[in-house]
């Protein structure tokens, strides 16, 4: 299918679906031509939004059916959309697509450290000061984050400048970022926090649900954004201190699998990577580029530390999935999980033997760039995934979540509209 067709049937899927989703956020066109004075009316109440952004999941190895209480929670009572593509299959570039709606190649933000990418490009190209979260305090969100925001932020540059946007932050800070039993965390404007020798995922679900707590206590009166982006699946990465400032390369880094948390280690013993069609193909794909096509046939003792890895990425998955079930009883405790968007999603996918590739990500394939993306929330419909007319990626995001958050042109703004007035290269979601 041209690109020009897909993009035709995506627009009519769109005004399909739109209403459907989105139908308790229309105002009646005749409502807004000649308002009346109501100023005893309750305005209605927003809703609340909380974004689940793990890093690097596949959507392709399963991943997601290792997680039952995202299958309980959120594919069964949510939106699975089966399509759903990162802007670069790399960290920075698409999370910074995430939080500005913008592809990577208006961003200029194109690799993990500097001078290409980190989050000192993400300040020098003024993002800092216009982005996601910004909008949403304009539009009387409270906002919260907790986890990674970006590469090559770090124990060094934390504070030049602080992030912006966010009413209260908990960051996890470079070279640490990924140790899984050596983090550091930084909140809000406080000198980073070593937590050395405890398991980085349970310290940081641990500062999610207590910011969650203080977001709930605010409602009525104002709704809240909050992100989680906890490390897993990642791999385990010591960054070299001595290096942290230096040219990056693979020397700067050693990498391993993601460790698990104490109480998970024994589990999925007998599960490997999924064979399918394109895993460790005994003939190289005809077409492929020379780089693929003279990668060896991988043998028992390469695939056998590659399942090994795979069990380690679904193991350290699992706090992420006792999460969810602890976020869904405090949202229903505190009566709003009626009232609350959960988007879960990934910065992008992964690869573990296709095409005869080592543990990976940054290539154009399927397995990297279709990413998990599922909400559920008020109106969202239940246990439904879309078909392969729904095709969407991370620059839709930040439009889809003004629109829920009920975004609308100004006065004289309505010529201009959401798109034009963020620089938004995507749109609303279906
Ligand atoms: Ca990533």
């Amino acid at each position: 299918m041209s690109i020009l067709v897909l993009l035709v049937v995506r627009s009519i899927r769109r005004l399909l679906l739109l209403s459907a989703w989105l139908a308790p956020l229309a105002v009646p066109v005749a409502a807004t031509q000649h308002p009346l004075p109501q100023h005893h009316a309750t305005p209605p109440a927003k809703p609340n939004i909380l974004v689940i952004l793990t890093d690097d999941q596949d959507l392709h190895m399963d991943s997601l059916s290792y997680m039952p209480n995202l299958q309980k929670h959120l594919i069964d009572e949510g939106l699975f959309f089966r399509h759903h593509y990162c802007t670069v299959a790399l960290c920075c570039p698409s999370r910074a697509s995430i939080w500005t709606g913008k592809a990577a190649h208006n961003t200029n933000i194109t690799d993990v450290n500097p001078p290409h990418g980190g989050y000192p490009k993400f300040v020098s190209q003024g993002f800092n000061d216009n982005y996601l979260p910004l909008w949403l305090q304009d539009l009387g969100y409270t906002t919260y984050y907790t986890g990674k925001l970006f590469n090559a932020h770090s124990v060094v540059n934390y504070n030049k400048p602080f992030p912006r946007g966010w009413n209260e932050s908990d960051f996890l800070l470079d070279p640490y970022t990924y140790e899984y039993l050596n983090a550091t965390f930084q909140q809000n404007t406080d000198p980073p926090v070593s937590h050395e020798g405890s398991y980085s995922t349970d310290v940081l679900i641990n500062k999610s649900l207590a910011f969650l707590t203080a977001a709930v206590s605010q409602r009525p009166d104002h709704p809240f954004f909050l992100t989680i982006a906890p490390t897993a699946p990642h791999s385990n990465v010591h960054i070299h201190s001595a290096l942290i400032n230096s040219t990056f390369t693979n020397k700067s880094v050693t990498q391993s699998p993601p460790i698990p948390a104490a109480r998970h280690a024994h589990l999925f013993e007998n599960i490997t990577v999924p064979r399918t069609p394109h895993f460790n193909p005994s003939q190289p794909q005809r077409g492929s580029a020379s780089w693929i096509s003279n990668l060896p046939l991988q043998n028992g003792t390469n695939i056998a530390f590659n399942d090994h890895f795979y069990r380690s990425r679904l193991r350290a998955l699992q706090p992420v999935d006792e999460l969810i079930d602890s976020i869904i009883a405090k949202l229903e405790a505190a009566g709003q999980l009626e009232n609350t968007y959960i988007i879960y999603t990934t910065d992008n996918g992964y690869h573990i033997g296709q095409h005869r590739l080592q543990p990976g990500k940054q290539c154009a394939f399927e397995e990297d760039v279709s990413v998990p993306f599922i909400v559920r929330g008020p109106g969202v419909p239940r246990g439904v995934s879309t078909g392969g007319g729904v095709v969407t990626n991370h620059v839709d995001i930040a439009p889809t979540i003004l629109r829920l958050a009920g975004w609308e042109a100004g006065a004289g703004e309505e010529r201009v509209g959401m798109v034009e007035k963020f620089g938004l290269d995507g749109a609303v979601m279906p």
